[in-house]
């Protein structure tokens, strides 16, 4: 790709901070773990920009994100995923599929776990991390900003100390911890090429980030099944001199929700509107209009052409 552009730079360039054998170092980080451990939160603090959504909601990431992190030594992509549960649905099978193409990239995987969950990792979750090819696995405890100074050592319930090359304990809200970690996982990281372009901080277009500040607009502001119900899609995005122009497609599941989103007097909509308008000129630095629509499409979560037709990837039924 861009690799003599590379050595050009560093060869140019020479710092303290090369590694004694001056190789250039690359390679994948998946992030796995429960919903909620903060999977989004870290990989946001490790890129410094809001590239995943984040909400105290489980199950808010949907897809496989990649943040790009590239200096002159090494070049890290991180990849976010969804939160993993043990499955009860075609949906929830099509969110572990993403984190199923994560694993086999990865280089170093994080088994995220939040430092206040009492619960132990779910058998998916054990599953997927005994099954990694990864060259380094970290246990990586999460939250501890959340913890009283005698709870600061307390290891996490369920987990198997073998099974990791090493222990970090963050806060991926304060960034605290991060500078460790990501020495570490550098380390680890054979040497190699310039996957992505130096500038560049996602593999995901700006199409998909429209779809996403919309969709966590959602998340923050509406409470029970809503969130879950919904799809966001971006339906036309096109650039202009002045102002782009996009739009975005809420697509709910029953005719009831649609009032929910739209609120009285349309004031919920309008809200989700600009606030995800300012997210997407943020991430752009273009002025941008934008324009919502909510239309209903019935149970679009329990069929499969609609999941496919939405881009989610669903896996063959399996034979009992
Ligand atoms: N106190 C504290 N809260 C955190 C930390 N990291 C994440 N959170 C919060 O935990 C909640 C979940 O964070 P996310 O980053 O969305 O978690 P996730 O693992 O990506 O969740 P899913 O996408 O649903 O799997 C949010 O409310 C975050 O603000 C942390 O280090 N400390
Ligand atoms: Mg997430």
């Amino acid at each position: 790709m861009n690799n003599e552009n590379r050595i050009d730079t560093s060869a140019g360039q020479p710092t303290s901070d090369h590694h004694p054998d001056n190789s250039f170092r690359s390679g994948f980080v998946a992030i796995l773990g429960k919903p909620n451990a903060g999977k989004s939160t870290l990989l946001n603090a490790l890129i410094g920009e809001r590239l995943a959504i984040v909400s105290d909601k489980p199950q808010t990431t949907r897809d496989r994100i990649a943040g790009i992190l590239t200096t002159e030594r090494y070049q890290v992509v991180f990849l976010d995923t969804p939160g993993i549960i043990v499955p009860r649905d075609r949906f929830n099978e099509s969110l572990i599929a993403r984190v199923d193409e994560a694993i086999e990239d990865a280089d170093v995987l994080y088994h995220l776990v939040d430092a206040t969950d009492p619960e132990p990792p779910n058998e998916r979750l054990r599953d997927a991390i005994a099954r990694t090819k990864a060259r380094a696995r970290f246990l990586v405890i999460n939250k501890i900003d959340k913890l009283s100074v005698d709870q600061k050592d307390v290891l996490p319930p369920g987990v198997n100390l073998a099974e990791y090359n090493q222990v970090f304990r963050i806060s991926a809200l304060m960034k605290e911890g991060l500078d460790a970690l990501l020495e570490a996982t550098v380390a680890h990281l054979p040497e190699g090429p310039l996957y992505y372009d130096p500038e560049q901080i996602t593999d995901r277009e700006e199409r998909f980030f429209a779809a996403e500040a919309v969709r966590e607009k959602i998340f923050l502001y509406t409470g029970e099944e809503v969130p879950y119900s919904v799809f966001t899609k971006v339906e036309q995005f096109e650039e202009r001199p002045d102002k782009d122009y996009i739009r975005v497609v809420i697509y709910v599941e029953r005719e009831s929700q649609k009032p929910i989103i739209i609120g009285k007097g349309g004031q919920l909509l309008k809200r989700i509107g600009t606030e995800a308008r300012q997210d997407i000129e943020k991430l752009t630095g273009r002025p941008t209009y934008l324009e919502l629509w909510v239309k209903v499409r019935k149970n679009w979560r329990k069929n499969e052409f609609d999941l496919r037709n939405f881009g989610f990837k669903v896996p063959p039924k399996k034979r009992s």
